[in-house]
């Protein structure tokens, strides 16, 4: 058996490394949304385990903060696109996983289509001491052989080994329970780790291996021969033309640099069309992930998180403040636009529609996560109370908050959401009036606010004063289906 440099193999590399640091560079993105790592669903402020920023915030600090404070500006240089970015970043990262998870799956047939595993796959447990005495080996300070009729050394293989069949899949596993969909429909899933919140660190962690890996995988190709080793792996053979392997090999790299420099840049300089081409790859899996999961959670009373982030800020104004110092008496939900039937309904009229509560997990786009019982009025009562009409497609939730106020981050405008018809129809789809058993407080969104139980936090309106139903949201805000869609570039689907 010849193990030699077959073309695909040269070609699944130089994509995996394009698509590693692309991944990599959008995750450090998506991390700089919420720069800390908790080992509890709970994310209790102060008790993470890393934090990479010098600055706290407290459960207890005297002013009212809302969770996008937590989220850091870092450099584009490493992050993908940088300066708080997060939709962005999210867009980068859905798009290349799709693309990288391809080029993993063509390399893994491949490599036992052609015997190829051989070299890979350890099939004798003496690997192990055998890879410790290769280590012994190098720290020496000699190079060690590899082993008889294989192109490697024992450390060597079970180094890609483990990469190939440990790390890539654990990186997959642990991606997907992150995502609201998945473990809404399957509440037991991130347990396997250890919750969202171990997954979520070992997701990080593994990123750090890989990186390390690559590293001194590179190092070791050079010690190993430079260029002999260099020619075999860019130009399939070690008897290749040296000084072409290495213009080949630098070429390649300057491609990736490439591409990587001009994804950073067009992203920044034209948000919205990254947002529309890169959703156009991304939305429709979102979607059909939205679609087929049907939240499952039930949490035990003991399972409620002590402390919840809030993410948004009240509504600041006087008739709010009024509206809320009477306990809501005067407050009516408006429902109307394509129905047959439209409502005005007191909190009273609502709870009268329906009641259900359950105890499920919020997840924020930014990376943080908590447990909390909601009681109110499923979304499905509303709508056949008001009876939409064949064309309806989406729900309109118009909020109190006017974010021109509430925040000075250059943004403007009532703070609103759209969902689909279909998720409004999920069981766990409800206009929530209580949490915990006890009425909304005001900073989670007092009087009524939505819970849908497979999507990001961001699709669930506080302070709803109003549902419209549309048949499109195009002529609504800047068209994006949402204020932080128009306003922050995050995709309209929040399944992932
Ligand atoms: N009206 C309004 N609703 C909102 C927001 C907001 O800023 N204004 N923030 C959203 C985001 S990003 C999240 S994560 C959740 C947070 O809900 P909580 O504050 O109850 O934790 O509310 C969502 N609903
Ligand atoms: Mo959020």
């Amino acid at each position: 058996m010849h193990y030699g440099f077959p073309l695909w193999l040269v070609l699944t590399h130089f994509l995996n490394i394009l698509f590693l640091t692309l991944l990599a560079r959008s995750g450090v993105g998506i991390l700089s949304a919420f720069p800390k790592l908790y080992l509890s669903d709970h994310c209790h402020p102060g008790r993470e385990f890393i934090r990479f920023r010098k600055r706290t915030f407290s459960a207890d600090s005297a002013r009212p903060w809302s969770s996008l404070e937590e989220e850091e500006s870092w450099s584009p240089v490493l992050a993908l696109p940088g300066r708080k970015n997060l939709g962005l970043a999210r867009h980068w990262h859905f798009m290349t996983i799709q693309f990288w998870i391809l080029t993993g799956l063509a390399y893994v047939i491949l490599l036992f289509a052609d015997d190829q595993w051989r070299r890979l796959v350890p099939t004798d447990w003496a690997i192990v001491p055998d890879a410790f005495r290769v280590l012994a080996t190098y720290l020496s300070g000699r190079l060690a052989p590899p082993q008889p009729g294989l192109p490697y050394n024992a450390a060597q293989q079970l180094a890609y080994f483990a990469v190939v069949f440990v790390l890539a899949p654990l990186q997959i596993l642990t991606g997907a329970a992150m995502s609201p969909s998945v473990i809404g429909r399957f509440p037991r899933y991130p347990r396997l780790f250890g919750g969202r919140q171990v997954a979520r660190s070992l997701h990080f962690l593994t990123l750090c291996a890989l990186v390390a890996f690559v590293v001194v995988h590179t190092a070791m190709v050079v010690i190993h021969g430079i260029p002999r080793e260099f020619a075999a792996i860019v130009l399939t053979s070690y008897g290749a033309n040296h000084t072409r392997a290495v213009v080949v090999g630098a070429a390649g790299l300057l491609v990736i640099a490439g591409v990587n420099v001009l994804a950073t840049a067009f992203s920044l300089r034209h948000r919205r069309r990254t947002q529309r081409l890169l959703g156009r790859m991304v939305d429709p899996f979102e979607r059909v992930l939205s679609r087929a999961s049907t939240s499952r959670q039930r949490f035990r009373a003991t399972d409620v998180s002590s402390y919840f982030r809030v993410n948004g800020y009240p509504p600041p104004d006087e008739r709010y403040r009024q509206l809320a110092a009477d306990g809501f008496a005067e407050y009516r939900l408006e429902v109307g636009g394509l129905v047959e039937q439209p409502l005005r309904l007191s909190l009273d009229e609502l709870r009268g529609l329906g009641w259900g509560t359950r105890t499920t997990k919020h997840n924020c786009i930014q990376g943080w996560s908590a447990i909390a019982e909601w009681g109110g009025v499923p979304l499905a009562a509303i709508l056949e109370a008001c009876r939409p009409l064949p064309e309806a497609r989406h729900l309109v939730f118009l909020a109190l908050d006017d974010k021109t106020v509430t925040e000075n981050e250059g943004r403007h405008g009532y703070f609103y959401g759209t969902i689909p018809l279909f998720l409004a129809l999920k069981p766990q789809s409800i206009l929530a009036l209580e949490m915990n058993g006890r009425p909304l407080p005001v900073e989670h969104g007092a009087p009524a606010r939505v819970r849908t139980e497979t999507q990001l936090g961001f699709k669930m309106v506080k302070w709803v004063h109003a549902i419209q139903i549309v048949d499109s949201y195009a002529a609504i805000g800047q068209g994006q289906g949402g204020w932080r869609e128009d306003q922050q570039f995050y995709a309209n689907a929040a399944g992932v």
